[in-house]
């Protein structure tokens, strides 16, 4: 007997038009309820601006509301919360409150602790994650959307919700984030359109471009000339590589989650094919490779150097490597698996 039926759902999302009235009548049907707008793991700036906003529409719809996050909010998205309440999951320990996730691809992605609070499952689920399982008992999921942040600020826009001018603050910043400032194929006229009514009613462009992108540390920067003396070119400048040491993040007060981009230094170069991060840990060399060809099929390259990933990006663990004595060796099957590819 064939139960495959059972377990693929057809999850085709819904239109933005549809997500819009499906939001209205989400908000308006929870008053008198007690909720909990649930974010995912690391949170970024469209799950910050997602909760914040969709939690001050709905304490202006006099809900009781507040925001439960696994993590703590990054300290430069702080100011987005305004005037709304963000618990820690470890301490929250409420069992009246409904749960709305936002910008979470999966149920599992508020965290596994914090996930088990809710056993009565999520009853809305706003996401704009192709792979969204529609996991809740509405699910506002529009596939096409720059992000979820993007389906509440048309929602709201088009169905007359409260956005005042902290909630339009925080619509933009998930806008902003999610689309790499408004440069993916995601930034449509439809999405400009919906960015020029939030700075009408007050989002501020150029404050949030400063607090996102402009509040590096000072040992972020030590750490990228760091790494920036150790680019080098191979094969003619078609691989670009350059590494980190543990005594780079010592002597710059930095840690491994501040080399975050540094590899789209080499990638970002004219003529260069693949990039190459290696950082020497104390058990060995991790590594990061960087395409923009399919056809060198980087997650082959790093099944070479007991890694994976996708073919444009992909990454490498060599356990009980060191750098002055296997780089030679691990860029030796870089170059080899880029001759065999490129030749193709
Ligand atoms: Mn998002």
């Amino acid at each position: 007997m064939d139960h495959r039926c059972l377990f693929i759902r057809k999850t085709m999302g819904i239109s933005m038009q549809a997500a819009g009235e499906a939001l209205r009548d989400l908000v308006k049907g929870l008053k008198g309820r007690k909720v909990a707008v649930l974010g995912h793991m690391r949170p970024d700036g469209d799950c910050i601006g997602s909760q914040t906003a969709l939690c001050r529409m709905l304490l202006a719809e006099g809900v009781d509301a507040l925001c439960v996050n696994r993590d703590r909010i990054p300290p430069n998205l702080v100011p987005y919360a305004e005037g709304v309440t963000f618990v820690k999951g470890a301490d929250y320990d409420a069992t009246d409150r409904v749960a709305v996730t936002v910008d979470c691809a999966d149920a599992s992605r508020i965290g596994t602790e914090l996930l088990a609070k809710f056993p009565s499952g999520i009853l809305a689920n706003i996401d704009h994650h192709a792979s969204n399982p529609d996991y809740a008992q509405t699910n506002i999921v529009v596939r096409e959307a720059a992000a979820t942040c993007h389906i509440l600020a048309a929602g709201a826009l088009a169905q007359g919700l409260a956005v005042d001018t902290v909630t339009a603050k925080a619509l933009h910043l998930g806008i902003l984030t999610d689309t790499g400032r408004f440069c993916y194929r995601s930034t449509t006229a439809d999405v400009f359109a919906i960015i020029a009514e939030l700075v009408r009613r007050g989002a501020d462009p150029a404050e949030a471009n400063y607090r996102v992108f402009e509040q590096e540390s000072r040992g972020k920067l030590e750490l990228t000339k760091r790494f920036l003396n150790t680019i080098l070119f191979h094969e003619d400048g078609k691989i670009c590589s350059g590494e980190l040491t543990q005594a780079d993040y010592a002597a710059t007060g930095t840690s491994k989650e501040d080399k975050e981009g540094l590899v789209e230094f080499p990638r970002s170069v004219e003529g260069v094919e693949i990039a190459v991060l290696m950082e020497e840990g104390a058990d060995g060399i991790r590594g990061s490779l960087r395409g923009r060809d399919p056809k060198l099929r980087l997650d082959l390259c790093a099944g070479k150097l007991n890694g994976g990933g996708h073919m444009l990006a992909a990454g490498f663990n060599m356990q009980g490597c060191r750098l002055p004595q296997d780089r030679a060796k691990i860029l030796g099957i870089v170059i080899a698996h880029y001759r065999e590819y490129s030749a193709k």
